[in-house]
């Protein structure tokens, strides 16, 4: 959520937004039948929020479930519900934002106040108060949701075995390494959101009404005001972050660029800019499927580390086992059912891999109902949203309830979908360890950190962590193993940093006005080239809403957060280092299996949203600033050999100035 909070709740775990994403709204005075009771005349602030907290935990398994099955089985009925459940909660939450504005200058606790605040701040999708523009509000969500779940190209209209969604496509970036086999998926999937943009048109006007009801600007703003400081001061934290690691970037960016010009001769680059399709990801977020093409040594000077390949070798290796029990004379139905056995237990076992890192730092088990009702795998027989997140159903249970957390995925043997399990199980570890707190508290400190807990855990996947679970073979020290190990990790981390910023760069310029819709695709265009230097191959002109190609728009899932965590994960390494008595450079450090720093880690975890996150950090790291030294501490050595390699080379890029206006309208 967005906020810490309340979104948080609800949105990652539940779903509006899903995963640790998503949002909600606010709006009108009365709830709908059978949300909540009116508020007494005579109730104390105290009791105010006591019962807010209680009504919020009675109605949010209605809201999650209703929100996991339209993610999980997209129809017009699914959709229904969701929309439905969402505009009740939002209805109850205007409801409660309204009734808190009687304690407005009275003296109240601490505790008391900052729950208010949270509940103020308690959805990213601020909605109207009119009953009907707020029905109208969650319906738009919902279908745009829908709509990117169900996202399918076709390259030839007249043939269906033609057809692709979202998966498919990815992997033609990931391993095709065709100019025109990856021209074609990645436009194809940037056809799929034209029809989203009248409704992302209308979703705008919409959350302002509800904001600007709130008392903020717009939408942005509120966004901008769940750190602990103005949105203003937060705006200028992103600049100043950025700051110190934009030298990091444009020297792998330059690299990065030499090396595609030389696979791809005379193409590898638009008049400086990295060409969209060839990154190896649909949105350039993550270059890590660049492998072959970025890897500074081959294997045979550095050693294997190709992770992917592996994993894919373990599920061979687990189909071969299923399908040797099978009768010779195997029927293709019957062939079917044992290769999806064989991903899902492929799926499982990756999980609990992941789940053992945590175990080995003292943290809890996954609970059994875990496993019984997470997706791991794409089902066959109906649409899904594939894009990766974890879930509070019922925020811990209580009343001889059991938690109920969950993720939903659709996993592939590769290390990106690896690497995001263990991502995820950081949003479920963060559920569990703060469910003993009040509803309004159970959020992370704020958004960044929930997103960085299970990153955090990433950044210890060392070489030797990953030899020590079989995935890749002896290391053996030497100047390349290193170089190439943190070049694997900057392809993950580094080149999200831009990408991180921009998301939302786009969207509080929409949100305040600046950008409109007639100049959406230009927008998002020019800041994909100021910051990340990435440009379409081919004029991306209006008629297409290439933001919307990307989950967390039509989402609307607040990006930030992803650029503050890719800050933050460093800090919390460096600290959960310190704690296991780490000694030596900080890329050398895992802390797996190491009780001291699982007891830190948990205890940050445990205050959940129910202090000013600068509290939280200093606890962690003795600081109360995000500080992004520890991410260049990190990469010394590979900015080192980066500054080598890019000796001679001119770096850096021009944003192109925006194309002329259409001509004829005098
Ligand atoms: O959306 C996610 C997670 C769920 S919170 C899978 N991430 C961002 C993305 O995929 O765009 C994780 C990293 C960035
Ligand atoms: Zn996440």
């Amino acid at each position: 959520m967005n906020h810490r909070h309340l979104i948080l709740v609800l949105a990652i775990g539940a779903g509006l937004a899903l995963s640790a994403c998503k949002r909600e709204p606010t709006p009108a005075e009365t709830a709908a039948p059978g949300t909540q009771q009116a508020a007494p005349q005579d109730e104390t602030a105290d009791e105010f929020i006591a019962r807010v907290n209680a009504e919020l935990k009675a109605m949010y398994p209605e809201l999650t479930a209703a929100q996991w099955l339209s993610s999980t089985y997209i129809i017009d009925d699914s959709q229904l519900l969701a929309a439905k459940a969402n505009e009740k909660f939002l209805t109850s939450l205007n409801a409660w934002i309204e009734q808190a504005r009687r304690f407005e200058g009275q003296e109240m606790s601490p505790e008391t106040a900052r729950a208010i605040n949270l509940l103020k701040l308690g959805t990213a999708m601020p909605a109207p108060r009119d009953p009907q523009k707020l029905a109208e509000l969650t319906r738009i969500a919902t279908r745009m949701e829908g709509m990117y779940g169900s996202g399918t190209y076709c390259s030839n209209p007249e043939d269906p075995s033609s057809c692709r969604q979202l998966g498919a496509l990815e992997d033609v970036l990931a391993k095709d390494r065709s100019y025109e086999a990856q021209l074609d998926a990645w436009q194809g999937w940037h056809s799929i959101s034209r029809p989203m943009r009248q409704d992302y048109v209308r979703f705008v006007e919409l959350v302002n009404e509800g904001a600007r009801e709130l008392g903020y600007a717009d939408a942005g703003e509120m966004w901008r005001s769940g750190y602990d400081m103005s949105p203003v001061e937060l705006a200028a934290e992103t600049d100043r972050l950025w700051g110190q690691v934009k030298p990091l970037y444009e020297q792998l960016h330059c690299y990065a660029r030499a090396r595609l010009e030389a696979q791809y001769p005379g193409r590898g680059s638009v008049d400086g800019l990295l060409p969209a399709h060839l990154m190896g990801n649909m949105w350039q977020q993550d270059w890590g499927n660049l492998w072959d093409v970025l890897a500074p040594y081959g294997e045979q000077q550095a050693g294997a580390l190709d992770v992917s390949a592996a994993l894919e070798r373990r599920y061979q290796a687990e189909l071969n086992a299923q399908l040797s029990r099978e009768s010779a004379l195997i029927d293709i139905e019957r062939r079917v059912e044992v290769v999806r056995a064989a991903q899902l237990e492929n799926a499982k076992r990756m999980t609990r891999q992941a789940e053992e890192f945590y175990v080995s730092l003292g943290m809890p088990k996954l609970p059994e109902s875990y496993w019984e009702k997470t997706q791991f795998i794409k089902p066959r027989d109906r649409d899904v949203v594939c894009h990766a997140s974890a879930w509070d159903m019922n925020m811990g249970g209580g009343d001889g309830k059991s938690p109920d957390v969950r993720t939903k995925m659709c996993i592939k043997p590769n290390e990106e979908d690896f690497f995001t399990i263990y991502h995820e199980l950081g949003h479920v570890y963060y559920y569990l360890a703060y469910n003993h707190l009040p509803p309004l508290f159970q959020g992370g400190a704020h958004d960044g950190f929930h997103e960085a807990i299970g990153d955090t855990i990433e950044l210890a996947m060392t070489p030797a962590y990953l030899k020590s679970i079989g995935l890749v073979g002896d290391q053996r020290p030497s100047r390349e193993a290193l170089v190439n190990a943190q070049m694997r990790m900057a392809l993950a981390k580094v080149a999200f940093m831009p990408f991180g910023l921009m998301i939302d760069r786009w969207r509080w310029g929409v949100f305040d006005g600046s950008i409109t819709p007639e100049n959406y695709n230009a927008a998002w265009w020019e800041l994909k080239a100021k910051y990340q230097g990435v440009a379409p191959v081919a004029p991306r002109g209006e008629e297409f809403f290439d933001p919307g190609a990307k989950y967390h728009v039509p989402g609307n899932t607040p990006y930030t957060r992803y650029f503050l965590s890719h800050v933050l994960q460093f800090q919390f390494y460096k600290a959960l280092c310190d704690a296991a008595g780490h000694q030596g450079p900080l890329y050398e450090c895992t802390f797996a299996g190491n009780k001291a720093a699982g007891e830190k880690f948990w205890a940050m975890l445990s205050k959940g949203a129910s202090q000013p996150w600068q509290q939280t950090l200093k606890e962690l790291t003795g600081g109360e600033t995000m500080d992004a030294s520890a991410v260049l501490e990190y990469f010394a050595p590979l900015q080192e050999w980066l500054r080598q390699q890019n000796e001679g080379r001119s770096c850096g890029w021009q944003v192109p100035a925006p194309a002329p206006a259409p001509a004829g309208n005098g």
